[in-house]
């Protein structure tokens, strides 16, 4: 049984075992959660990043999917790094918005953790509106056949939790 909290707050604060980055392909970092984890984890995660691009991730890690490094400093072990679609009105990207929250779960399996906190991916720069996001996070965590026990959402602000409380019922 998997249970689901939601959480305000900064997600570079959580004590878990696997903290979820809303990466992009590089995995080189960047703005939003990307960056707070970044700075806060310290230079040891963007080390294992630059030698998984030097390893099996030369062409950088594909939308949709996840990998894992250490969580630097951060309260946590480690950070699973995947990379959301950029929103796009025209196009259905629902699928791998799904993905990243069932492959971030994959690799904390594989991990062995045992809780785990997401952000709201995509719905930052990558312009999610709010409300599909928390829907397709929600759904995608519930039906989701994982040994993890605790998932978490870590909502920035009071807009993002009221979008995740009013799906989560
Ligand atoms: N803790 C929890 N949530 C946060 C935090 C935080 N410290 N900071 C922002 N959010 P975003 P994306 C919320 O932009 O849309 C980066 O440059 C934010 O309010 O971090 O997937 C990457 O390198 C929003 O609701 O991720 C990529 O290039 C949510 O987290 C790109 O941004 C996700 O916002 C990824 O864009």
């Amino acid at each position: 049984m998997t249970t689901i909290a939601l959480v305000r707050g900064d997600i570079t604060r959580r004590r878990v075992d696997a903290v979820v980055n809303a990466a992009n392909s590089s995995l080189l970092g960047g703005g939003g959660v990307d960056g707070a984890i970044h700075r806060r984890g310290g230079p040891a995660i963007l080390e294992e990043c630059r030698r998984l691009r030097a390893s099996e991730y030369g062409r950088g890690l594909a939308t949709g999917q996840a990998v894992a490094t250490t969580a630097g400093n951060l309260d946590a072990r480690w950070v699973v790094h995947t990379v959301g679609p950029v929103f796009d009105p025209s196009e259905d990207r629902s699928a791998l918005l799904a993905s990243c929250y069932r492959e971030s779960l994959r690799v904390a399996d594989e991990l062995g953790a045992r809780s785990v906190a997401f952000p709201a991916i995509s719905t930052g720069i990558y312009g999610w509106p709010m409300d599909d996001g928390a829907r397709i996070a929600l759904e995608t965590v519930r039906a989701a056949d994982t040994a993890v026990e605790e998932v978490e959402f870590v909502l920035f602000d009071e807009r993002a939790y009221e979008a995740f409380a009013a799906r989560l019922g």
